[in-house]
């Protein structure tokens, strides 16, 4: 069987390898990747380091064309990489396709972006001085990622990382090295220079955590649950490094007594259970006034009793298996906290078996829930959702921004007033009115309040924030 292998410098070397298998099929083996160790991380870091200087200043043409060949290969196979990703995510067909095209997307974003590089020329306070605000390049750049989306997240991070002239070291999740290989392989064939993009695939605990150690790195790029988000933030602080995080949401979907009820319960059914649960962007918290209540919950529950739970590779599936043993096990959990806690399981909360041998929990849905249990605070991340019962608008809202995370939110309304008064006042990062809480544009600012987020914005020409630092020269002709 090939070995993927990592890219260190230009050249694809590699140890020890692992067998990565599908979520929906525990017989199907993905491939063989390499396992990265401390001294490989290192290294990419070393080889980045070097590439630095000359990438820094190549032309924006070169840029360009690199990001824009990457994103006509991605597009040109996007049947092909979407089912690489759905065979080894787990996110159906369709889903996995979108991701591929997105990606595709924000390179080529990212390709324009390279061409509209701007700067700013501004009269000094002292007369016949002139000031010049410039973006350079942060320098070497450090991309962790998550499992949940394995095409997009590291394109939504690489793509503005090269636009403004850094050079990266991509370490991908344990549970998706297929897409990350595909991505860089594609990349590096592209044109880049050696070095200028790594990668070292393997653990979290031992390639991760040398790279947080490694005080080469001047930006580390994070997206993943709060605890390691955490520790990115204190060895960053050591090493007086830029840092960026992107970790959990609880994200509250508020359904009033006005809103169109078919709207509000395919919104739901999409924020909830679409993607199996794994967004950051997922609504797990519905929050729905007493007037619409019990129709919004019976309508709900016919709506997931339709929903096909399947082997994601399978044209009928609406939702695929969740991820792997340990997190299925997490929802399970979960499932059992929320019986003891007291809310009441309307719908679904089963391990269940199809044809192939895979992870499938059933779309699973609390009722009765109040904001203090653990099941309302905590994230899940799988098919798992809980309904809230409120009085009035005021008092939604209220639970709404009662959690230690900021995200996303939504709002299922037909009255602007409350829209309006909705988008003003949740304390998420981004709010959605009449829309699934996820369910993102490419280009523009992504990202969260709160616990969810910390740093700049990522996407769109919000990125630069980030991937670049500014410098300000005075000049005496
Ligand atoms: O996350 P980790 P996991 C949440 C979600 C999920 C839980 C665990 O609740 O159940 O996190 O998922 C790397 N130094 N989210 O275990 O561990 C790791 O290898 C440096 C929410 O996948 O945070 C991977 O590449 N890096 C989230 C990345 O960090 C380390 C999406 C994320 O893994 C490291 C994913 C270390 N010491 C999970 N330890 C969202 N909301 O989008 C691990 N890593």
């Amino acid at each position: 069987m090939t070995i993927y292998q990592n890219l260190i410098a230009g050249e694809w070397v590699g140890g020890e390898a692992s067998d990565n298998i599908s979520p929906s099929d525990t017989n199907d083996i993905v491939g063989a990747f390499s396992q990265g160790t401390a001294k490989d991380a290192n290294q990419a870091i070393a080889a980045a380091k070097a590439a630095f200087p000359a990438w820094s200043r190549s032309g924006i043409i070169e840029r360009h064309s690199i990001l824009r060949k990457a994103a006509d290969e991605i597009i040109a196979r996007k049947d092909e990489l979407g089912k690489l990703l759905a065979r080894e995510e787990g996110k159906t067909l369709p889903e996995a396709i979108a991701e591929t095209v997105r990606a595709a997307q924000i390179f080529d974003f990212f390709a324009g972006e390279a061409l509209r590089l701007t700067g700013e020329i501004v009269p000094s306070v002292r007369p016949g001085i002139s000031v010049e605000l410039t973006r350079e390049p942060l320098g070497v750049i450090g991309i962790i990622t998550p499992w949940n989306f394995p095409i997009a997240i590291p394109a939504w991070k690489i793509a503005p990382a090269l636009c403004y002239g850094n050079t990266v070291v991509f370490k991908p999740a344990e549970l998706v090295p297929g897409c990350a290989w595909a991505i860089v392989d594609i990349l590096h064939r592209a044109g880049l220079p050696n070095g200028v993009l790594n990668l070292v695939m393997g653990s979290g605990s031992v390639v991760g955590q040398a790279m947080l150690d490694n005080p080469d790195l001047t930006g580390i790029t994070f997206t993943g649950s709060t605890g390691t988000g955490k520790r990115v933030a204190i060895a960053s602080i050591e090493h007086n490094r830029k840092f960026q995080l992107e970790m959990g949401g609880k994200n509250p979907m508020v359904v009033l007594d006005d809103a169109d009820l078919d709207l509000a319960v395919e919104a739901a059914a999409n924020s909830g259970f679409f993607s199996t649960g794994q967004r950051c962007t997922a609504a797990s918290r519905l929050i729905v006034t007493e007037g619409i209540h019990d129709k919004f919950v019976a309508a709900l529950t016919e709506r997931l009793k339709r929903l096909n739970v399947d082997n994601a590779l399978n044209r009928e599936t609406d939702i695929g298996p969740v991820v792997d043993e340990k997190q299925l096990q997490q929802d399970l959990d979960y499932i059992s906290l929320g019986q003891q806690e007291g809310a009441k399981l309307a719908f679904g909360g089963e391990r269940i078996e199809r044809q192939t041998p895979g992870f499938y929990l059933q779309p699973t849905l609390f009722t009765e829930a109040t904001n203090q249990m653990r099941i309302s605070r905590e994230e899940i991340f799988g098919p798992v959702v809980n309904v809230i019962r409120v009085k009035d608008y005021a008092e939604a809202l209220s639970v709404a921004n009662d959690t230690p995370f900021g995200l996303s939110a939504g709002i299922a309304t037909t009255s602007l007033k409350y829209a309006t008064h909705f988008k003003r006042n949740s304390e998420a990062g981004m709010v959605m009115v009449n829309l699934p809480t996820a369910g993102v544009d490419f280009h523009v600012a992504f990202g969260g309040r709160k616990a969810s987020s910390f740093g700049p914005r990522e996407q769109g020409k919000y990125a630069a924030e980030f991937f670049t630092v500014v410098k300000t020269a005075y000049t005496q002709p």
